[in-house]
């Protein structure tokens, strides 16, 4: 119903409407329910239609639900780039070495672009530069150790050679800096060569690809948001499906203060990081923990789940480890044959882990987080209560999977599509089922936690889950706000 038809509807009824409720009605979806009700209560309350009956009829409740919501004013923006599509996989020797000289490929590309680093060497050249000289070098990290003495030998590679690099005890700063420094990671070294035993380089200063300060694209104008979420786990018994419908009730605008159904008519996309269900036989005695044990019912489950977002939402869904797909990274979409009615949702769009998704010009890098456990199991000073401190190692190293041959199986290809060569605004994890968000140089690291409790396995490891939270970007302010519905 337009305007002109909801003044003729009540001219037909011999009435007059005040423009403030006729304002109000044009902005409904569907206003005739409402303009049937508002004509039946004025047949003994004069002849205007006031914004005093509107009140006094009690329908705000009604108003509410066929109000258009602000998100749905805006048509979609959205491009994917699914990288577990950008280059043919291969499961063999041959193939890891394509990946790992491609890491060092994309690894030199982002640091080139310093200055101060355009004249950096190759290792050959370090090893034939004769006496004591300044250099710099790139590299791979083939191994990290102690010396006798206590110092820090870090042993760096590339396509023409080796060398060790020295980092002395004394030089607190720098030993601090090279605790974070694992096997394959990327770095560039500054110092000076030194030769007893054959060459070695002395470090002074060493650096990860690391984002470029001030790398944040400018903020949209449009008053949208993204919703972020991860590790429902539908089908264990420790999923939290009444959080979960709490959270549906708020997407809905049923639920929540003004100000939280202000946010919730903003949401336009919904951003899903893995773990949509528990899966089956993902881990010993796990048939023990389910409530749906037949993942057939488990994607079902969900996907009734989903078709409860309302419908002028964006959906972008990637596979975590509980999925449906194959396990190594980067993992395809969940097979489609699991999750049929997912696939035939028109706001859904499946997509592999990782992704990069352009929402509104909001570039989101979507990854699951299983090299997560990794990182925190291995490098010094992280933990699974702090998420968003553990993703600042990858976004420094620029590597979703930092840590190779440990928790996470990868897929070699020709590129390293795990390596992050475009800098997003929003790195998305999940997996650690623990909330966190943290801003650095204009990227914003957001892991959305589970809405999953605390199962027996973690509980023997005392890993403590934050579930329940709903973290949700604001595309024109750069804003998180944490919703909880635990
Ligand atoms: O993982 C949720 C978190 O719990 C993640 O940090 C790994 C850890 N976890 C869960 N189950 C196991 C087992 N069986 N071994 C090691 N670590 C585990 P999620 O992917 O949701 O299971
Ligand atoms: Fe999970
Ligand atoms: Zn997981």
């Amino acid at each position: 119903m337009n305007e002109s038809e909801i003044i003729c509807r009540f001219l037909d009824a011999e009435l007059c409407v005040h423009p403030n409720v006729l304002q109000e009605l044009t902005k409904w979806k569907d206003p005739s329910e409402i303009v049937e009700k508002l004509i039946k209560s004025a047949e003994n309350n004069g002849s205007i239609i006031t914004p005093d009956a509107v009140r006094a009829l009690d329908c705000e409740v009604i108003v509410k639900k066929g109000k258009r919501r602000l998100a749905e004013e805006y048509e979609t923006e959205i491009t994917l780039r699914d990288v577990s599509k950008d280059s043919p996989r291969k499961g063999n020797i041959e193939g890891f070495v394509e990946h790992f000289n491609s890491r060092y490929e994309k690894g030199v590309k982002v640091f080139k672009e310093r200055p101060n680093l355009v004249d950096s060497m190759t290792v050959s050249q370090v090893l034939e530069s004769k006496g004591k000289s300044e250099i710099k070098v790139i590299g791979l990290v083939e191994s990290v150790r102690k010396s006798k003495k206590g110092n820090t030998i870090i042993m760096v590679e590339d396509p023409t050679g080796i060398i060790p690099v020295v980092i002395l005890n004394a030089d607190r700063e720098l030993v601090e800096l090279s605790r974070s420094i694992v096997a394959d990671d990327v770095i560039s070294v500054e110092g000076v060569t030194g030769s007893r035993e054959g060459e070695i380089v002395i470090a002074k200063s060493l650096s990860l690809p690391d984002v470029p300060f001030s790398m944040a694209s400018s903020p949209r104008e449009e008053p949208l948001a993204i919703a972020l979420i991860s590790d429902i786990h539908v089908g264990s018994f420790e999923f939290m499906e009444k959080e979960f419908t709490r959270f549906l009730k708020w997407l809905n605008c049923e639920l929540g203060s003004k100000r939280q159904q202000e946010l919730a008519q903003r949401v336009k996309y919904l951003v899903v990081a893995g773990d949509l269900v528990d899966g089956v036989g993902i881990y010993p005695g796990q048939i023990d923990d389910l409530t749906i044990k037949d993942i057939y019912e488990q994607y079902s489950r969900l996907s009734k789940l989903i078709e409860m977002v309302p419908d002028y939402m964006e959906i972008i869904i990637s596979p975590g480890n509980h999925d449906a797909t194959r396990q190594a990274e980067p993992q395809t979409p969940i097979f489609e044959d699991f999750a049929p009615d997912l696939y035939s949702n028109p706001m859904v769009h499946m997509v592999g882990n990782p992704c990069y998704a352009s929402l509104h010009g909001t570039s989101v890098l979507i990854y699951h987080g299983r090299s997560m456990d990794d990182i925190i199991s291995k490098v010094p000073g992280n933990s699974y209560s702090s998420p968003d401190k553990a993703m600042l190692n990858l976004i420094k190293k620029r590597q979703l999977v930092p840590i190779f041959g440990e928790k996470v199986p990868v897929s070699p290809g020709s590129e390293d599509c795990l390596f992050i060569d475009k800098v997003p605004d929003i790195l998305h994890c999940g997996h650690v089922h623990t909330t966190g968000v943290l801003n650095y140089r204009g990227v914003t690291l957001i892991n959305s936690g589970a809405f999953q409790s605390q199962t027996e396995f973690q509980k023997k490891l005392n890993m403590q889950p934050d579930p329940g939270k709903v973290p949700v970007f604001d595309i024109s302010t750069r804003n998180t706000t944490i919703m909880k519905f635990a």
